[in-house]
């Protein structure tokens, strides 16, 4: 195994602030180095050594990485500092026009320097951080397909403009099967006059994101993979903190804050550094609020590394040889999602860590809705990926995802047999494990004695979310077997739950609603007797009862009496 690692002690001009820079060089730290590069050799997974190599530098021998001065600010040209931008009047149909091409405004983009500029968004205390000295290069790998071509390169100069040279070994571009002109040889001619290597690789046909970026992986020459999208800009700083945390620990993968560029106008937002990722029974991909123990973890420090129980998945960086060794990525997975799921699952449960680095921030463009087709249908990709994911990493909280979506039990989600055999072959934890240790903030319970449709016995009507929010009420309506707003879990801490949002009833003569689970007991917590049906609202005493005429969708809370209105069916596997 080699291990590329730039040393700033006799890096040059763009690496890090010593007066003794040469030349470029990189060292191998192993002695025992046979080979300099072989792709091919990705399959001796096994042989891979990732002990031994943590680099753990006292205070004092810190250095201060630089990346080439920042381009200046073009005077005049419109989106700098990372300001939005305005359509010029009479130019809105064009815009709207130009907008569908890639789901967001393509006009506002191509109006902006391609080397524009942007505010040092950091924290204070992650200006003046230092970094070792000896530290892995990275190849940033970026797949995509129809891209802009003005996004693309913004975010290749953004790269070349704020990441130390001596860190940045390549930028490998994968083009998964483009059908626009300019990302053919146009492209090609163009990145060979960029002042770093930047090489365009070509899937044989759609392979979708996943395995375009397999493909891409495989090219690696650096010691680090940093996974970008296609629309993206880094900013001041950014890459030094990634590549610090893999040099003491190469089996940490490692995120930046992901800041929103606005679809509309292309300006910088800074994102919160209060969020870390979490998933929803549907195993989308969601936003939540960093819980109080894991900021006193960190002592209060925002600047130190967040562990986050999963990744967006966009905006990564991992040492190569820890993604061999881990098993790289799905190769069953089509076009986009549920890679995000699976990696981070993967990386808790088989020994790795997931963190958010908070004094790295890269913008993403963030769109409402696809551009590009999806072979199969956007649905049935998605459902696939999904499955697989349940499938292998979920165990029993597999239930949580098909009875969600029941079409996802008919999907062929291919064969999960490898990657069974991988979970087994690295001794990877269970996902009770992940659960207990990782994410107990989850919306998924560590136990529950039901999960399904609830039923009244004499309206033959189920509980219905009808897709309200936290803070709306509670609805019913007729059982469709579709599972999504109909499906509840009762857990062994006596809630009745729905994705993030529990039962609730504050005012016992009030409606039932659905609130925010905060795991608490009080107005969430529900007694169901298998016995007569009931489902008794613990602190009011009182009973859940079928709508009443005023509101036939809305169920209410009554006296106890065991009538048949107050009678709910937890069908078939109830776990006591
Ligand atoms: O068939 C495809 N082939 C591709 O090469 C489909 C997509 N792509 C490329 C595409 O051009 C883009 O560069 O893959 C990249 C991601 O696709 P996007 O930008 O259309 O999707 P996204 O930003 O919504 O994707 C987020 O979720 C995906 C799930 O599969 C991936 O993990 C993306 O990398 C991820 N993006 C981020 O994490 C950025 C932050 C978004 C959030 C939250
Ligand atoms: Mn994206």
């Amino acid at each position: 195994v080699i291990m590329y690692y730039s040393d700033c002690t006799t890096g040059s001009g763009w690496g890090c602030n010593k007066a003794s820079d040469s030349s470029l060089e990189r060292r191998a730290l192993n002695p025992k180095v046979a080979k300099v590069r072989d792709v091919k050799n990705i399959e001796a997974e096994n042989e891979v050594d990732l002990g031994g190599w943590q680099l753990d530098y006292p205070a004092d021998k810190l250095h201060k990485w630089h990346a080439k001065p920042v381009v200046a600010e073009h005077p005049g040209s419109p989106g700098e500092m990372g300001k939005p931008v305005r359509t010029p009047a009479g130019q809105e149909a064009l815009m709207k026009e130009k907008f569908k091409l890639n789901q967001f405004n393509l006009m506002a983009s191509d109006s902006i320097s391609l080397n524009r500029s942007l505010p040092d968004v950091r924290l204070e205390g992650c200006k003046t951080k230092n970094y070792p000295p000896l530290m892995p290069t990275t190849s940033i790998v970026i797949v995509f397909h129809n891209e802009a071509w003005s996004t693309l390169l913004r975010t290749c100069w953004s790269i070349i403009n704020r990441s130390p040279r001596a860190l940045l070994e390549e930028i490998i571009l994968v083009d998964d099967a483009s059908e626009r002109d300019y990302l053919g040889k146009e492209l090609e001619e163009h990145v060979a006059t960029l002042p770093v290597p930047v090489f365009v690789l070509r899937t044989p046909g759609r392979n979708g994101l996943i395995r375009a970026r397999l493909l891409g992986a495989q090219h690696v020459k650096g010691q680090v993979i940093t996974f970008l999208d296609a629309h993206v800009e880094c900013t001041e700083g950014w890459l030094e903190p990634l590549l610090a945390r893999i040099a003491e620990d190469r089996t940490r993968v490692v995120c930046p804050i992901i800041d929103v560029i606005s679809d509309e106008t292309f300006e910088y937002v800074t994102a919160s550094d209060m969020t870390w990722g979490g998933f929803n029974w549907k195993l989308n991909f969601r936003w939540y609020r960093v819980p109080q123990r894991e900021m006193e973890r960190r002592n209060g420090d925002r600047t130190q590394p967040l562990r986050t129980p999963t990744m967006a998945g966009g905006l990564f960086s991992i040492d190569k040889d820890y993604f061999n060794k881990i098993g790289r990525y799905d190769e069953g997975m089509d076009i986009w999602g549920g890679e995000n799921l699976e990696m981070s699952f993967r990386i808790w449960q088989c020994g790795g860590t997931l963190e958010i680095i908070p004094c790295s921030h890269v913008g993403h463009v963030f769109r409402d809705k696809s551009p590009y087709s999806f072979p199969g249908g956007v649905v049935n990709v998605v459902m696939k990926n999904s499955a697989r994911v349940a499938e292998v990493w979920m165990d029993e909280w597999r239930d949580f995802f098909f009875e969600m979506n029941p079409g996802a039990r008919s999907v062929d989600y291919g064969d999960v047999s490898p990657r069974r055999e991988l979970r087994t072959k690295l001794q990877c934890k269970s996902f009770r494990w992940f659960l207990e240790n990782i994410y107990p903030e989850s919306q998924m319970p560590l136990d529950y004695y039901y999960l399904g449709e609830i039923r009244n016995a004499e309206t033959q009507s189920c509980l219905d979310t009808l897709g309200r929010k936290s803070g709306e009420n509670l609805g019913t309506s007729y059982c469709h077997g579709l599972g999504g707003n109909q499906v509840f879990a009762y857990t062994k801490r006596q809630q009745v739950m729905s994705d993030d949002n529990c039962l609730d009833a504050s005012n016992p003569n009030g409606p039932v609603k659905l609130v925010r689970c905060h795991g608490m007991g009080g107005n969430q917590m529900w007694t169901y007797s298998q016995e007569d049906g009931s489902i008794r609202h613990v602190n009011s005493g009182r009973c859940l009862q079928k709508p009443d005429a005023r509101d036939v969708t809305l169920p209410v809370l009554k006296p106890c009496d065991k009538s048949l209105g107050q009678q709910w069916v937890m069908k078939g596997s109830f776990k006591w």
